[in-house]
C-alpha cells in the first residue's frame, strides 16, 4: 500500500519553504510505525505543482490544508489518480469538514490532530471495510507519538529566519488562552512532551543532522515552569542558539536569565498591538505593560526580541493604530512582524460575528492570509464601522511606519 502525503504550495506568501511541513512529518512517523511505506511530496515553491501532482500515483494520498491554500488544495484533490483514496486534513478542515467535502472531490475529511486516526483508516481501507466520511483525530498523547520523520524531508531545503541553518521542534501542544483572532487548532489543555523526550530530540538534531539552531514552535514554551527549567539545565552545555516564542506573562527577568544561559538568543512576543482597548477586545488576557516589561528584561538578558502585531482587528482605529506606534517606539524590537487580522474558521469572530460588530465575511479562502509577498494581507471581512478601504488604510499607516522604523522580517 502506496501512501504519499501532500503539503501544497501557497504562492501568496513571501517564502512558503521557510519551515518543513512538520504535521506531514508526524503523520508520516505514526504510518511507519505501523508498517506503511510513505512519501512525502512538497510542493511548496514549485510553479509546476499541477503539473508534478498530475504525475503521482499512490494507493492513498493525504493533503493538508490551510484555509488559503484551500483552493489550490481544490484543485490538487481534482489532479490525483480517480481510483485513490484522497484524504485532507489541517486546521481548515478541522473546522469546515462538511464543507470541505462538499465543495471539492476528497473522500474523507480528518479533523484535529491525524496521527493516529489515518494509520487506522488505511489499515481499515486495506482490509476492505466500510469508511466514514468525516473521522475525529480528536487530541492526541504527544508522549505516545513517534518523532516527525525527517528522514523523508531534506531539512536544508527550508530556511527557517534564524542566524544559520534552523529547523524545528514542537515541544508541547495546546493553550489555555482564548484569544479571538486565533483558532486554537491544539485545544485548551496543554500537553506536555517530558523534559527529557525534548532533550533526546535536540540531541539527534544536533548529532544526525548537525543543527546548532533550534526553533521552538510550541504555542507557548514558558507555560510550565518546573518543565522549562529542567530542559534548560539539560541543554546549557550544549552550546546552541535557540528561538521562543512564550507569551509575554509566562516569563521574567529570573526565567529569562535561565533560557538565555540555556542558549535562547531570540525570543518573539504576540504583542498583538500597543492598545490596551484592542488587547481587551481581543480576549488576550494581556495588558500592554507586561509586553513592555517582558520585552525590557529580554533585552537586559542579551536577546533578539521579535514582536507580532496584529492590524485591523475589529475595533481598531486610527487612535489604537497610533498607540502602537507609540508601544514601537518606546520599546524598540529589534524585528517585528505585522498581520492583517483574519477571521479564521474556528475563531470567535467566526463563531460570533455579531459579538464584534461584524457584518460580512468573505468565502474567498485563498485570501485569508494574514501575511503575504509585499507585506500584505487579504481582507476578508467588514464591521460597521471598517470597510474594506477603511482595513487597507489602517494596514498601509502601520506598516509604513514600521517599514520607517526597521525593515520587515519575514516569519
Ligand atoms: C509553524 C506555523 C507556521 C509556519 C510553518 C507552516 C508549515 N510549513 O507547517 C509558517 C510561519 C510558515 C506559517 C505560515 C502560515 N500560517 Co501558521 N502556524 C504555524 C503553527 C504555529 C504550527 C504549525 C505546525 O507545524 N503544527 C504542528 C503539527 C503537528 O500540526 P499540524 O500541522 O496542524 O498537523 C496536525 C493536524 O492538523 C492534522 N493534519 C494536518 N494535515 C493533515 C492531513 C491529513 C491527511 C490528516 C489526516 C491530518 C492532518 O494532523 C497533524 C498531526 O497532528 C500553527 C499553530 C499551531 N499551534 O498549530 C500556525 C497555524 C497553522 N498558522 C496559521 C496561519 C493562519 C498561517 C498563515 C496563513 C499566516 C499568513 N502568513 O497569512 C501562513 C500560511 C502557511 C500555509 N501555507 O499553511 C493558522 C491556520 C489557520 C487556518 N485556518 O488555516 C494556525 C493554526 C495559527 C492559528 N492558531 O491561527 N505558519
Ligand atoms: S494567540 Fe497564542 S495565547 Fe492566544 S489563544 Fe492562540 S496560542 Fe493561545
Amino acid at each position: 500500500m502506496q501512501i504519499i502525503l501532500i503539503n501544497p504550495p501557497s504562492p501568496f506568501l513571501a517564502d512558503d519553504r521557510a519551515q518543513p511541513p512538520t504535521g506531514l512529518m508526524y503523520l508520516a512517523a505514526s504510518l511507519e510505525a505501523n508498517g506503511f511505506k510513505v512519501h512525502i511530496e512538497d510542493l511548496a515553491g514549485r510553479n509546476d505543482w499541477q503539473e508534478r501532482t498530475s504525475e503521482l500515483e499512490a494507493d492513498v494520498f493525504g493533503v493538508t490544508c490551510s484555509t488559503p491554500n484551500f483552493p489550490i488544495v481544490k484543485r490538487i484533490a481534482e489532479l490525483l489518480p480517480k481510483n485513490s483514496l484522497k484524504i485532507v486534513g489541517g486546521p481548515h478542515v478541522t473546522f469546515l469538514p462538511s464543507e470541505t467535502l462538499e465543495m471539492t472531490v476528497f473522500d474523507i475529511a480528518v479533523q484535529n490532530e491525524g496521527e493516529f486516526i489515518l494509520s487506522e483508516t488505511v489499515k481499515d481501507y486495506k482490509d476492505g471495510k466500510r469508511l466514514k466520511r468525516i473521522y475525529n483525530g480528536s487530541l492526541v498523547d504527544i508522549n505516545k507519538i513517534p518523532s516527525p520523520a525527517r528522514h523523508l524531508v531534506n531539512l536544508t531545503d527550508y530556511h527557517p529566519e534564524m542566524e544559520g541553518a534552523a529547523t524545528t521542534v514542537f515541544t508541547s501542544r495546546g493553550c489555555p488562552y482564548s484569544c479571538g483572532f486565533c483558532c486554537k487548532i491544539t485545544g485548551n489543555i496543554v500537553r506536555f512532551r517530558t523534559a527529557e523526550s525534548v532533550v533526546e530530540e535536540i540531541k539527534l538534531l544536533i548529532n544526525k543532522y548537525s543543527f546548532r539552531n533550534i526553533i521552538f514552535e510550541d504555542d507557548n514554551f514558558c507555560l510550565n515552569r518546573a518543565r522549562v527549567k529542567k530542559i534548560c539545565e539539560e541543554l546549557r552545555d550544549f552550546g546552541i542558539n535557540i528561538r521562543i516564542c512564550p507569551r509575554a506573562d509566562s516569563v521574567d527577568k529570573e526565567l529569562l536569565k535561565i533560557l538565555r544561559k540555556a542558549g535562547v538568543s531570540e525570543i518573539s512576543y504576540g504583542v498583538e498591538s500597543g492598545s490596551q482597548k484592542i488587547l481587551n477586545l481581543m480576549n488576550k488576557k494581556l495588558t500592554v505593560d507586561t509586553s513592555r516589561e517582558a520585552i525590557e528584561s529580554a533585552k537586559e538578558v542579551g536577546m533578539i526580541v521579535k514582536i507580532y502585531l496584529i492590524v485591523g482587528f475589529p475595533g481598531e482605529t486610527e487612535e489604537t493604530v497610533e498607540e502602537t506606534k507609540w508601544f514601537v517606539e518606546e520599546t524598540k524590537p529589534d524585528k517585528w512582524l505585522l498581520q492583517n487580522f483574519i477571521p479564521y474558521p474556528g475563531t470567535d469572530v467566526w463563531n460570533r460575528p455579531e459579538k464584534y460588530g461584524v457584518t460580512w465575511i468573505s468565502k474567498d479562502y485563498g485570501s485569508f492570509y494574514t501575511v503575504g509577498r509585499g507585506g500584505k494581507g487579504g481582507i476578508v471581512f467588514r464591521t460597521e464601522e471598517m470597510d474594506e478601504e477603511r482595513i487597507r488604510i489602517l494596514h498601509d499607516n502601520l506598516y509604513a511606519f514600521l517599514m520607517n522604523y526597521k525593515p520587515m522580517h519575514r516569519g
